[in-house]
């Protein structure tokens, strides 16, 4: 009894702060809000303090464990073999002949996913959806005679499979009329918005893309972004905002994968002098949004010349085919497991959720190739983070530094790290060593950690490790530490 009474007691201490950081604590000592005005006179030290204490809110938290998700482009392109429609393709040509959402749940689910983000509506204004608002969409195909619904038939199949559902919509759309008159079509896009939000359970992640253009009338559409966030906030208060929206930004880089230093606490993702943080959409009624692509975002130098400090983190979407939708002629361009595992590593290992997209064909379902390389893939990781090689959690020397013991000599050649990040982001630089003989020899070391740091470095034999944190924004969190050792089949 008493056993199970101090398991009971530990549970209670280890989660109570988790939970507690994640509620809105509006001080600027204490875990935290997921956005922090900086004041006239706040010190140089008095903003990293902040910057410490900014946390994820609970949807972004959410997100941010999924860690990896599927994009599925799927339309009208898959059956015109194009990348970018004009919206005046014959909604007939739309007909997948085997149609099988499950097979697309079953593979993104056997590959580690845990989440299908669907284009509803991609730029030419196809819906995957009968929606009222509209003729142009599958109710107006000859797929199950007009009657069938992509959208419906992907949740079903999530919730038989566990994943969770995200949806894509596209802002810009080439087919309708009233693209181009602003507020008739902020309304119609509302209108499409809330029926997406009402009709298919519980949708975890909305996704924007940012691509605007000229309506018929040959006038620039202006996106009323606040308004569809109110849309979103009232009807599924859980889901993230990705893009253009204030929950989850594009990782905005080159190689589109996650960076070396990767910050998750952003300076002015909205420039006011007077956000009230403690006000609910206070955020989203200040958001403007824009891509964020410069090479340090969250570093020293950016914050303490901030206005408002932000929990902002990246989200890295790729292709496994060089195109978003399915071409067959790309059939023998599939990234192969090495490569999907390396980017797996360069994302979601730097603290990034990495969105990969797999485009099912025109039969409507994924095609072999794709299933191989992604068995290919899990093969690997599975293979690779099966068994943590450090086998206790460590001892504390101090607050920056840990030691391990493997026990004995061991081989090893990646490191995974993760701060507790319902405490904050807060470590700057850190080292790994191992013990040669009497010495400490470094075999790693990188700058930020995060929700998850990955480091691939050459093999290493050795019994006893330590992590040493270099510099840090107040007091570290590291919640775990693992050794592994990674084997690619050179494919
Ligand atoms: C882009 C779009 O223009 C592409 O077609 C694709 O959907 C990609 C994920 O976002 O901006």
């Amino acid at each position: 009894m008493k056993q199970i009474l101090s398991v009971f007691f530990q549970v209670i201490i280890i989660t109570f702060p988790a939970v507690n950081a994640l509620a809105q604590v509006h001080s600027a000592e204490s875990p935290g809000t997921n956005f922090v005005r900086v004041g006239k006179d706040d010190t140089p030290a008095r903003i990293l303090q902040k910057a410490s204490n900014i946390v994820p809110c609970r949807r972004q938290y959410e997100w941010q464990e999924m860690e990896f998700i599927a994009f599925t482009h799927f339309g009208m392109n898959t059956f015109t073999n194009r990348e970018w429609g004009e919206g005046n393709d014959d909604p007939a040509l739309f007909d997948p002949d085997d149609f099988d959402a499950n097979q697309w749940a079953q593979v993104i689910h056997d590959a580690g996913m845990k989440m299908i983000l669907l284009t509803a509506k991609h730029h030419d204004g196809f819906c995957l959806w009968p929606s009222r608002w509209t003729g142009y969409s599958v109710s107006k195909s000859n797929w199950k005679n007009g009657k069938g619904d992509v959208v419906k038939e992907v949740a079903n199949a999530c919730q038989k499979y566990g994943l969770k559902l995200g949806i894509y919509l596209s802002p810009w759309d080439r087919h309708e009329p009233s693209y181009g008159d602003s507020p008739r079509y902020n309304e119609f896009f509302r209108n499409q918005l809330r029926e997406l939000l009402t009709g298919y359970g519980k949708i975890s992640e909305v996704w924007f893309d940012g691509a605007c253009g000229e309506g018929p009338n040959g006038i620039k559409q202006v996106y009323d972004w606040s308004s569809y966030y109110r849309v979103i906030r009232e009807l599924q208060p859980d889901a993230v905002i990705a893009i253009m929206g204030p929950d989850v930004r594009w990782v905005g880089t080159e190689s589109r994968t996650g960076r070396e230093t990767e910050w998750s606490v952003l300076p002015d993702i909205v420039n006011k002098d007077s956000m009230d943080s403690s006000r609910q959409n206070a955020l989203d009624d200040n958001f403007t949004p824009r891509n964020f692509m410069d090479q340090d975002l969250g570093g020293r130098e950016k914050i303490l010349n901030a206005k408002n400090l932000f929990w902002y983190p990246a989200e890295t979407d790729v292709s496994i085919r060089p195109g978003w939708f399915y071409h067959q002629e790309e059939d023998s361009l599939v990234k192969s497991p090495d490569q999907l595992v390396d980017i797996y590593f360069n994302s979601v290992g730097r603290n990034s959720v990495l969105l990969l997209n797999i485009p099912p064909n025109k039969h409507g379902r994924i095609q072999d190739q794709d299933i191989k390389n992604l068995t290919g893939m899990r093969k690997i990781l599975d293979e690779t983070f099966h068994k943590n090689l450090v086998p206790d959690p460590g001892s504390r020397l101090s607050d920056t530094l840990y030691e391990y013991s493997l026990g004995s000599p061991v081989t090893f050649n990646v490191a995974l790290i993760q701060e507790n990040i319902t405490q904050g982001q807060r470590i700057e630089k850190f080292r790994i060593e191992y013990r040669d003989g009497r010495k400490w020899k470094v075999c790693a070391s990188g700058t930020t950690i995060g929700y998850k740091r990955l480091l691939h470095f050459r093999d290493v034999t050795a019994s006893e490790i330590r992590l040493v944190i270099e510099s840090s924004r107040g007091k570290p969190f590291v919640c775990n530490f693992g050794l592994y050792k990674l084997g690619m089949t050179g494919e």
